[in-house]
């Protein structure tokens, strides 16, 4: 009896899984929510903005871990939360919309305001130039040199270029297991870190945001009412016929944020 009792004990030690979290961000449109769909193997359909985040559990086998991703809003308002995921998570995927020129100088700000974050030195970074299928996309490297060109000292990086559209799926895989894999050789020094980093933006950094969440709210909802008239984040509901404005989920992400704020 005695037996058993210690092998179900050393099972639930042995046994339990080991979270691995990993943050999906960049610009708005970039393709980070249809790419989260992908590296679940679900085919993203009806993919609307998001307006806070969203939490999805990976179903991939990697040795005895738990893999999720959190899908972060990259529109402007809500990049200002992302830091509040930097200190948990193990690893970042940034996703950057390759066809989009416009923007390439707004990603590279964003990019690096990232980097400079203190919570995310020596943790990996995985870079994705999505929309490949597109003509007027950009190559990786050219990429690499317009937008990324900053030292990389402190977060070893890879760098993949995608398409939602077309057979890139080893390509995503393959940049998914560069990250997990050096998770896993790092996984006790990060996982220390991550926990103290963790148990500290809780009782200090967490509070005074959640204050703001509301006001956030409210603005959000305002430009929202604002962008009835044609904005530009609207602009592509023809590739979402079945959704418009009003059947979309608006509130839910954020009240998703102010919860996990508040815990
Ligand atoms: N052509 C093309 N379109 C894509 C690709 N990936 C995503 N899209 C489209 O780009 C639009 C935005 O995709 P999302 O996945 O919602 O982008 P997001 O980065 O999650 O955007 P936010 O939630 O607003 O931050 C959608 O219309 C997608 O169908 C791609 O590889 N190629
Ligand atoms: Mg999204």
């Amino acid at each position: 009896k005695i037996d058993r009792t210690v092998m179900s004990w050393l099972c639930s030690i042995c046994c339990k899984q080991k979270p691995i979290k990993l943050a999906m961000i960049g610009l708005d449109r970039a393709g980070k929510t249809s790419l989260t769909f992908l590296l679940k193997s679900e085919i993203p359909v009806f993919i609307t903005p998001t307006y806070g985040f969203t939490s999805h559990d990976i179903p991939m086998k990697f040795k005895n871990y738990q893999i999720s991703i959190f899908d972060l809003g990259g529109s402007a308002t809500i990049r200002g939360y992302w830091d509040m995921y930097y200190t948990e998570v193990h690893g970042v995927i940034f996703v950057i919309d390759a066809s989009d020129t416009k923007r390439f100088d707004e990603v590279r700000r964003c990019f690096q305001s990232m980097l400079g974050h203190a919570a995310l030195r020596h943790k990996p970074i995985l870079i994705i130039c999505n929309k490949y299928d597109l003509e007027q996309c950009t190559a990786s490297n050219d990429i690499a040199l317009q937008i990324l060109n900053t030292p990389f000292d402190n977060n070893p990086f890879k760098i993949i270029k995608t398409s939602v559209f077309m057979e890139t799926d080893d390509v995503l895989s393959s940049g998914l297991m560069f990250l997990l894999n050096y998770i896993d050789r790092n996984y006790n020094l990060m996982c220390t870190d991550v926990q103290t980093k963790e148990n500290k933006s809780k009782s200090l950094q967490l509070k005074p945001k959640s204050i703001t969440l509301q006001k956030q709210r409210v603005q959000l909802d305002l430009e929202q009412i604002d962008d009835i008239d044609g904005s530009d984040h609207e602009s592509n509901s023809d590739e979402h016929p079945a959704t418009n404005f009003y059947d979309r989920p608006l509130s839910a992400p954020l009240q998703y944020i102010r919860k996990y704020a508040s815990e």
